[in-house]
């Protein structure tokens, strides 16, 4: 199974969380938060410090990121595509977000995320993780991504 992070700068105070935009290869023209592939011999907090640097040259501290928990994303047919994606916030970091190759990273007011321009599922669970749960989940897509054929969202500890 391959293993992704998934970060979110959040500003608790302006109620501001960073979501960029995929320039290109996986999910292009979605809003995101800023994560990749995690490599062999790397921790899943070693590889969200890394792509936080790599996709928005921002500095995180291993120790600022809070786990918010992991969801298991599949796609009809495509069973290459499995992924544990493993989801962390932190308020703590270095810099400020700038684009990249990779991404376009922009502030968005945490109430209103533009989720009709992001993975369709993240609906279902991302404002959860904003009021402070840890979640838990599964989520399998139709091959093309555009529809959720089978979901669960549950609390975890
Ligand atoms: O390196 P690459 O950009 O391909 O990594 C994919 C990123 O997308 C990684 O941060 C994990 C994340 N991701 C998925 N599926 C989903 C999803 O359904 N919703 C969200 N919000 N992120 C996802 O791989």
């Amino acid at each position: 199974m391959n293993t992704y992070t998934l970060l979110y700068l959040y500003d608790s105070k302006a109620r501001r969380i960073l979501l960029a935009l995929k320039k290109r290869g996986f999910g292009e023209g979605k809003w995101n938060g800023i994560g990749g592939r995690v490599e062999e011999g790397e921790t899943v907090e070693d590889a969200a410090v890394r792509e936080a640097q790599e996709e928005a040259r921002v500095e995180v501290s291993p120790d600022t990121l809070v786990r918010r928990g992991s969801i298991r994303f599949s796609f009809e047919n495509r069973p290459e595509l499995d992924r544990d994606v493993h989801i962390f916030f932190t308020e703590e970091w270095k810099g400020e977000p700038i684009e990249t190759g990779e991404m376009r990273p922009r502030w968005h007011d945490a109430a209103r995320l533009p989720y009709e321009e992001m993975w369709i599922a993240d609906k279902d669970w991302l404002p959860k993780m904003l009021a402070g749960k840890v979640i838990a989940g599964r989520v399998r897509l139709s091959g093309s991504g555009d529809r959720i054929l089978d979901m669960e969202i549950k609390d975890s500890v």
